[in-house]
């Protein structure tokens, strides 16, 4: 079976919601020889892809779009652990959806290749508002608070990224901690990140490592 027929069968699978079948292809993949990060990034996300065109041609519906992402987020879970990671320092990034952001499979992913190069990540989840992520960063003592937003109203309002840097810039720690940003809108629009505030932004989870070092070597610490 090629990556292509892979990435075929899995999206059939998840478009009729057929989650034995969505598991059956990525078990036999692995089986074959196809890495965990290969079928994460070249058969699951392109079939996410192609989920969004049917949604935006009609030919789906939303709650077949929920289930489907709901079952690539459960396999893209049981992949992560056996992603092969190199020697990144042990340094802790937090990381969450922009408060009013419920869309969770990006950050995941994301959080998973972090993890894979041995970033300690402090994942807090959906709907994460600006104070705390701040204070989860200031109580792990990270140089780095990455903030997904789906939505173009979580990307630019005042409770996102936004929000974050005003903290940090109310209480002097923006030479300390570094905001990146990612999701949807960021891919549309390369200079947002600068709009809402953020020092950078990455469009998939291996460009997030590389991004995630270099604004570590910016931070002034303590
Ligand atoms: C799946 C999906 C859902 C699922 C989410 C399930 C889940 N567990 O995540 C469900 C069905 C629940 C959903 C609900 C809604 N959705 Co929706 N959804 C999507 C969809 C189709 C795909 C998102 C996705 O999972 N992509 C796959 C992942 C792998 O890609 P990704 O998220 O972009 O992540 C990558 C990068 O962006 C980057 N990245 C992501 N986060 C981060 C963070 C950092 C720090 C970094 C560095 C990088 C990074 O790396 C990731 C890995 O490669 C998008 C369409 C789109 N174009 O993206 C719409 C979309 C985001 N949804 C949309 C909308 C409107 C909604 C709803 C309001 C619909 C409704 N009427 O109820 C609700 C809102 C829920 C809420 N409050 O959050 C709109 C937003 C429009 C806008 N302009 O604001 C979109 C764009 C669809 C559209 N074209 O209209 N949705």
């Amino acid at each position: 079976m090629t990556k292509t027929e892979a990435c075929d069968i899995y999206f059939d699978a998840v478009l009729e919601t057929d989650r034995k079948q969505a598991k059956d292809v990525v078990l036999q993949a692995r089986r074959e020889g196809i890495s965990p990060e290969e079928i994460v990034m070249e058969i699951i996300i392109p079939s996410i892809d192609r989920m969004i065109e049917a949604f935006i041609d009609k030919r789906v519906i939303l709650s077949q779009h929920f289930i489907a992402s709901s079952i690539s987020e459960e396999l893209v879970e049981e992949l992560l652990p056996d992603f092969s990671g190199d020697s990144g320092p042990a340094e802790t990034v937090i990381i969450g959806c922009a408060a009013g952001d419920f869309h969770g499979l990006g950050k995941k992913i994301v959080s998973g290749c972090l993890k894979a190069h041995l970033f300690n990540v402090i994942d807090l989840g959906l709907n994460v508002t600006p104070e705390r992520f701040v204070d989860e960063a200031l109580s792990h003592n990270s140089c780095v608070i990455g903030v997904s937003s789906m939505m173009a109203h979580t990307a630019i309002g005042d409770d996102g990224a936004a929000g974050v840097r005003r903290i940090l810039a109310g209480n002097g720690l923006e030479d300390r901690i570094k905001i990146i940003v990612g999701g949807a809108p960021y891919k549309f629009d390369a200079e947002l990140y600068k709009k809402v505030g953020a020092d950078d932004y990455a469009l998939n989870g291996m460009e997030a490592v590389r991004k995630i070092r270099q604004l570590l070597g910016e931070a002034i610490r303590p």
